[in-house]
């Protein structure tokens, strides 16, 4: 209700505009902007007024949208933009009502939300109604939607009755294995107790027949053996011509010379025999006293010694070789040269054979032919062969016990919905990568290589819509890679987008008929209709057992 403190002149002039307003209030009327649930609101009392619906003031029934705000709350002006904060009803014949703030009431935009134009009736913005095309459009795409969740919640009614059998053979399935663990066990450590006696029994004999396999074995390492004693032989000729070529060289030359290049290796050859002398020599008759095996790799190993050794004089003959004094002449000097120089012309190629030598791989012992040997070894390889049966079976059963416990501890969903997708795998390919996530698994990204996204860490919130993956590889400055997996229902189980909203944190949408809504009810439909085929089944095999009866009976 306007309150009139104006002048006169002025007062006039509105109030002929007030009584233009109020007659296309009045065409109007007060239901104007209100929606048939809240028109019950809108009546006058009987004295012909009207209370704000806060109940904060009574004002006459003809000032309700009268484009002035009587009322704190907005409720007397649904109709117009005086008040702004109101609720305006457009009734949008041909499609959805809806409600938009009276705010926008005649501000000159056609309001999407308000597709039959009532919003702007003030003559200014001429709003055509579409309400009969976008009303087409909008049931056209619920038929669509509406169709798939009809043929996504048929899907996923398949995927609960899946769920709920595969529950309940999987509990069968562990119970089975579980029962069939004591006996594989037995039957494993019988099989263990009988490969170890056949394996003691077989040592025995081999123990008994230990100098009989020795002479087949020095049989096979005996060219071998006389091959490497021959070489050990030669390394030590060379080693022992160093050595006399230094000893000379230390006791013949020049000490008045004090030339510090003969002085140094003179030294180092006084340094290398004290260090010999705290080392014993293998002596060859030391070594034939062995058992072929240790007798070949003693060799080796003595002619690796007798190699550095040689290396290490051949250091200390080099150095003085490069450093000493030309100037002086000395014989004892120059002999030592000569020597170094045909020592480093011939052993370049010797050296080739001896470096064949250490890397000798023994030949494995020939199995000993005897029928008895053989009684032996047959007796362990099928010990072997029963164990590693045993072994397998106990293994199989423990994996499939534990394949089942996974499943089974798995939050599949109330109604055990995702059963059917555990382990299932999709993939999705963008410019860059290729995404894929095993339900339940992993997620990765690949190009040229994988990267780890993380592993199933559990459901987010409670509508079983939404699962994340983390733990994945570490980002470089960032954090551990996370996949968030966003479910909506399709027909089809599929990746429809990856993004990566935070670095290193992706989102996967995935479409699924595990999320279609299911009408309600009919969940509860289904499982009547289950508890009634199980007594069914129930019945008709009691009725079996008791045919099965009167059979033997008979
Ligand atoms: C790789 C990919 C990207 C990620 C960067 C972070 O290039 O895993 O998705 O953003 O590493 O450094």
């Amino acid at each position: 209700m306007k309150t009139h403190s104006v002048c006169l002149p002025i007062l006039a002039t509105l109030a002929l505009s007030a009584a233009v307003t109020r007659a296309n209030v009045n065409i109007n009327n007060a239901a104007r902007g209100v929606s048939p649930s809240n028109a019950k609101l809108y009546v006058p009392d009987s004295v012909n007024n009207w209370s704000c619906l806060d109940g904060s003031k009574t004002i006459p029934f003809s000032a309700v949208n009268d484009d002035y705000c009587d009322c704190i709350d907005g409720s007397d002006e649904p109709g117009t933009s005086a008040c702004g904060t109101g609720q305006f009803y457009c009734a949008n014949i041909g499609h959805t009502p809806s409600n938009i703030k009276t705010s926008r009431v005649n501000d000159g935009v056609c309001d999407e939300e308000c597709c039959d134009g009532s919003d702007e009736y003030d003559g200014q913005t001429h709003c055509p109604n579409v309400c009969e095309e976008v009303g087409a459009k909008a049931r056209e795409e619920n038929d669509r939607i509406q169709s798939i969740q009809n043929e996504g919640a048929r899907l996923r009614r398949g995927f609960i009755k899946h769920g709920k059998a595969n529950k309940v053979s999987l509990t069968n399935e562990l119970e089975t294995l579980r029962d069939q663990v004591d006996q594989v066990q037995l039957a494993l450590n019988d099989a263990r107790a009988k490969l170890d006696a056949a394996n003691e029994e077989q040592g025995a004999y081999l123990e008994g027949s230990k100098s009989e396999r020795e002479a087949t074995r020095r049989q096979q390492l005996e060219p071998l053996i006389q091959e490497q004693t021959k070489r050990l032989k030669y390394a030590i000729e060379v080693r022992d011509m160093l050595k006399i070529t230094l000893q000379n060289l230390k006791e013949k030359h020049n000490k008045n010379f004090h030339d510090m290049a003969v002085k140094g290796t003179v030294s180092g050859f006084d340094d290398y025999i004290v260090a010999q002398g705290e080392k014993t020599e293998v002596v060859e008759d030391d070594l034939a006293s062995l058992a072929s095996d240790r007798q070949f790799d003693a060799l080796v190993d003595e002619t690796s010694v007798v190699l550095r050794d040689i290396g290490t004089l051949h250091d200390l003959l080099d150095g003085m070789k490069r450093d000493y004094n030309t100037e002086y002449n000395d014989e004892a000097v120059l002999a030592a040269v000569k020597v170094t120089d045909d020592f480093e012309i011939t052993w370049d190629s010797s050296k080739l054979d001896f470096a064949d030598v250490e890397h000798l791989v023994l030949p494995e012992e020939l199995p000993v032919d005897s029928p008895e040997a053989e009684k032996f070894r047959d007796a362990t390889d099928l010990a072997q062969a029963a164990f590693n049966e045993a072994s397998d079976k106990e293994n199989k059963i423990q994996e499939g016990i534990r394949d089942i416990e996974r499943k089974l501890n798995m939050d599949f969903g109330p109604d055990e919905t995702f059963s059917q997708l555990v382990d299932k795998c999709f993939d999705f390919k963008d410019t860059e990568y290729t995404y894929s996530v095993c339900l339940f698994g992993d997620a990765n990204q690949s190009s040229h290589s994988s990267t780890h996204l993380g592993k199933f860490s559990g459901w987010e919130g409670d509508n079983y819509d939404v699962q994340m993956y983390t733990g994945g590889t570490k980002c470089w400055n960032g954090p551990e890679r996370s996949v968030k997996l966003v479910m909506s229902c399709g027909t089809t189980t599929e990746i429809v987008s990856v993004t990566e909203p935070e670095k290193c944190e992706y989102l996967f949408k995935l479409q699924t008929p595990a999320v279609c809504p299911i009408p309600e009810g009919e969940g509860e439909a289904d499982e009547q209709e289950q508890d009634q085929e199980r007594q069914q089944d129930q019945q008709q095999e009691e009725e079996g057992e008791e045919h099965t009866r009167k059979h033997d009976e008979l």
